[in-house]
């Protein structure tokens, strides 16, 4: 059905076009017109939570509009798009980074206050959107934000769990885990109860011959259906507003099975109705680990399944041959979970569109880009034969044809090396034989990046290699990882952010961070100096605050703040750096009072959620409280050490703590990292960095300069022989950290039992992280920071150094290099009005 308005009929809506407002005194009347009408609310009854709701509703209405007339402009030009799917997207909160990027906030934050509220406190309320769980997820916001900035037609697909991440409570120093339910009242998604899409498990494959022609036709076992939740996401000082569409999924065929109802089988189709809806219920809450869970694929297909045919839906409306595909369109992999989107194309073209195999193959293969995140073996998904083959019959035949014609290939071109066949199938070999996604990714795609230059080469050397040998050098590449100035610096950090504006001619930065470069001229500058460390105490007064309200610790804001925030993991080493603060415990209590009155206070700030099933990370996060309990109330040692653990490390409280922080620590074994982001976070709000030779560090140290970064310990290449020598050589551990054990298990953190197994994976399993082999080089590098951090002029002036040179990590050059290298997209600018 034509839903177009007719030409006649159209003038009267051009005449009431909604303008939306530009002041304060627009804003207000937004404000108060959502709490009387679309809150049905008051004055007398307007709290902050009304207040923020309100005032989302008065910006939604703004970005609608330029939405609207993205999404149109973009239909009518019909260029380009490309389609970032991931399954993660941790967007953080929407109200603050939409004022901002509509350039509104002093706009809303005179109208509140002549409302009665300040606008922190409502900004505090919106509830984190938490679709994701570290890295990788953030990355996929981060883009977002470069994409519609930067004016690309772009589209963001994944799944609108009703679970996010878990909320974390730290009780008697262990992790407790709470469900995230976010979506109560969110104003910033639009159901489109309009866009569904009927997406079909298990059932059989049947061959049918039609014209001549056989054709396999899946029946289906099972259907259940995806409605689309559509997010405007907001370019910074740019009309473009872009879409994420986030699928949601449901029992087909309305609220009940009335067959079943009618019958008296109402428990059965309540049941049914439920099982449809656990797809979509949960983010599974592991980084960088896959469990080869039956619903996690079903969650894989269900996401996969449900955006190629919205894109396929909408390349149809333009009515061109299906080879002009990649012209229109380029979908980007984020990691390997959406892979199936490769094996879902194929069948489209071939089993619904009737296109030779060779044909859609050359298609499929031009469209798809695959970033990879990570070398850990245990994070590679593999998925078991049996259990594709039991929920996608036809997609199981489709991945062992793509493979068959796969391996001639390879046959062809290396006709000696049946190993080398053995090695790069598709299908491992094993019991139970296993689909091997990241390969399938490979060879599903035209190009395939890491993200960091330490991280692209190893992928080359090592899981990626005879893939090297077969495509040759040009298929791999890399893109540098970066973060959003507008959110890391400008919302995050906007003293700071002033302050560079007024060096660097206005908020130009902000859009073309190499801008940055200008602030070096001034690093002199003893005026700028002052404020730039005033601003730095202010940031650390405000998390000394938060520290004191949420764990009861009073912390000195003149201590040197040394943070590790991020996901807890044995390879991200928060283990070495919880010992290396009873290393400087120790040799505190070891000091007469004359010493230690010569010593520089420290506050270690430790957070970061634990995988629920990861029992060793929760060990580690148990031995951080545990140490905190006793250090914190030891007289002896006071102001000089303080260790804290905050709860419940999520994007908002990124916000906070990047900004305070004077050192932060990104010390995972070297190639360990596929790149890190929040290194990149940290330098740019002003603090320095300790940190191993690994991921985005080493590019980190390039641009900044090797004297204003802390660098320590192991290099990647040398990690096998010393992992090596201590499974097969004689181990000895080095004597300092072996007085931290020897302490700890002494029972001065509580029961030694506890973090026996912490003690034993570097004494007896081999130390696979090498914490003892970094232990030394650690504490030296850390005497370093003390040194350094005396000079208080030095090290402003490093910080300015580094900021000024931070230029390069912005993930607006991130989006230019996919864009130009992979995607082959332009942007297309949209009108103001
Ligand atoms: C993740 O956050 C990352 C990699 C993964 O590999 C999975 C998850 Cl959930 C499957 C991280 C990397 O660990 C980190 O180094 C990187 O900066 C980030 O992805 C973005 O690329």
């Amino acid at each position: 059905v034509e839903a177009s308005i007719p030409e006649p009929q159209r003038e009267a809506w051009k005449r009431n076009q909604i303008t939306s407002f530009t002041d304060k005194d627009g804003f207000e009347k937004e404000v108060v017109r959502h709490v009387e009408t679309t809150l049905a609310r008051s004055m007398f009854n307007c709290d902050e939570i009304a207040a923020y709701s309100a005032t989302s509703l008065a910006f939604r209405d703004r970005l609608i509009t330029h939405w609207n007339r993205t999404q149109q402009r973009q239909t009518y030009r019909d260029t380009k798009r490309v389609y970032y799917l991931s399954l993660e997207f941790l967007m953080g909160r929407a109200l603050d980074n939409a004022m901002l990027n509509v350039g509104l906030k002093n706009v809303a934050q005179d109208g509140l206050a002549e409302l009665g509220f300040r606008i922190e406190d409502v900004v505090k309320q919106e509830h984190d959107a938490a679709l994701g769980n570290g890295g990788l997820g953030r990355l996929a916001a981060c883009f977002l934000d470069s994409l519609a900035t930067l004016n690309f037609p772009a589209w963001g697909y994944g799944l609108r769990y009703r679970y996010g991440i878990f909320k974390q409570e730290i009780i008697d120093g262990y992790q407790v885990e709470v469900p995230d339910y976010w979506l109560d009242f969110n104003p910033w998604e639009f159901p489109r109860h309009d866009v569904t899409v009927d997406i079909q498990f298990f059932g059989q494959v049947n061959k049918k011959t039609v014209g001549g022609k056989t054709i396999s036709v899946w029946e289906a076992g099972e259907i259940v259906q995806a409605v689309a939740y559509d997010v405007p996401i907001p370019g910074y000082d740019t009309p473009t507003t872009n879409n994420l569409r986030l699928w949601s999924s449901k029992a087909s065929g309305g609220e009940f099975d009335f067959q079943k109802f009618n019958s008296g089988d109402y428990e059965s189709s309540v049941a049914d109705q439920q099982r449809a809806e656990t797809i979509s219920a949960v983010l599974y809450p592991n980084d960088n680990l896959e469990r080869g869970k039956e619903l996690r694929l079903k969650q894989q297909y269900f996401w996969v399944a449900a955006s190629l045919y919205d894109i396929v839906r909408r390349f149809k409306k333009s009515r061109r041959s299906w080879n002009e595909f990649p012209d229109q369109v380029a979908i980007q992999l984020n990691d390997t979970h959406p892979t199936l989107a490769i094996v879902e194309l194929q069948r489209i073209l071939v089993d619904v569109e009737g296109l030779e195999w060779d044909n859609a193959w050359e298609i499929v293969t031009s469209t798809f880009g695959y970033t990879n995140h990570t070398v850990l073996p245990e994070a590679l998904e593999k998925w078991p034969v049996g259990l594709v083959q039991h929920l996608l019959p036809r997609h199981l035949q489709i991945i062992y044809d793509i493979n068959l014609f796969f391996l001639q290939s390879v046959e062809k071109a290396f006709p000696d090396d049946r190993d080398m066949l053995r090695r790069v199938s598709i299908i491992e070999e094993s019991q139970p034989k296993m689909v091997r996604m990241a390969f399938l990714a490979i060879v599903g795609s035209h190009k395939v990046n890491g993200v960091a230059e330490l991280h692209s080469d190893l992928i080359k050397t090592t899981i990626f290699k005879d893939f090297v040998e077969i495509y040759g050098p040009d298929k791999f590449t890399n893109v540098t990882n970066g973060i959003t100035p507008r959110r890391w610096l400008h919302q995050a950090n906007p003293r700071l952010s002033e302050l560079i504006a007024s060096k660097c001619g206005g908020n130009d930065f902000l859009k073309d961070l190499t801008i940055l470069n200008q602030l070096e001229k001034h690093v002199e500058d003893k005026q700028f100096r002052k404020e730039w460390a005033e601003i730095k105490y202010a940031n650390k007064v405000r998390l000394a605050k938060h520290i004191k309200d949420t764990t009861g610790v009073v912390v000195n804001p003149a201590s040197l703040f040394d943070v590790q925030v991020k996901r807890i993991h044995e390879y991200k080493r928060q283990q070495l750096n919880i010992f290396g603060v009873i290393h400087r415990y120790l040799s505190l209590k070891a000091m007469t009072p004359d010493q230690r009155k010569k010593q520089l206070p420290r506050v270690s700030i430790f957070g970061g959620k634990a995988a629920p099933g990861y029992w060793m990370a929760k060990q580690i996060i148990h031995l951080i409280n545990s140490v905190g309990a006793v250090v914190n109330k030891d007289e002896d040692i006071g102001d000089l050490l303080k260790v804290i653990f905050l709860e419940d490390y999520n994007v908002s409280k990124a916000e906070m703590i990047c900004p305070a922080s004077d050192i932060s620590e990104h010390i995972s074994t070297a190639g360990t990292e596929a790149s890190g982001t929040s290194n990149m976070k940290f330098v740019l709000n002003g603090g320095l960095i300790i940190g191993t030779c690994d991921g985005a560090n080493i590019e980190i140290t390039r641009e900044i300069g090797e004297s204003n970064i802390f660098l320590f310990g192991n290099l990647s290449e040398d990690v096998e022989d010393l992992r090596h020598a201590h499974t097969y050589g004689s181990h000895t551990i080095d004597s300092d950290l072996d007085k931290v054990f020897n302490e700890i298990e002494k029972g001065t953190f509580g029961t030694p039992h506890d973090f026996s197994a912490m003690i034993a994976a570097v004494r007896q399993h081999g130390d696979y992280y090498l914490v003892s082999d970094d232990f030394h080089s650690y504490i030296e590098t850390h005497q370093l920071v003390d040194e350094a951090y005396r000079n208080q002029d030095e090290w402003i002036a490093k910080c300015i150094t580094s900021v000024s040179r931070m230029g390069f990590f912005t993930s607006d050059r991130c989006i230019n290099e996919y864009a130009e290298e992979i995607w082959n997209v332009e942007p297309l600018v949209v009108d103001r009005h």
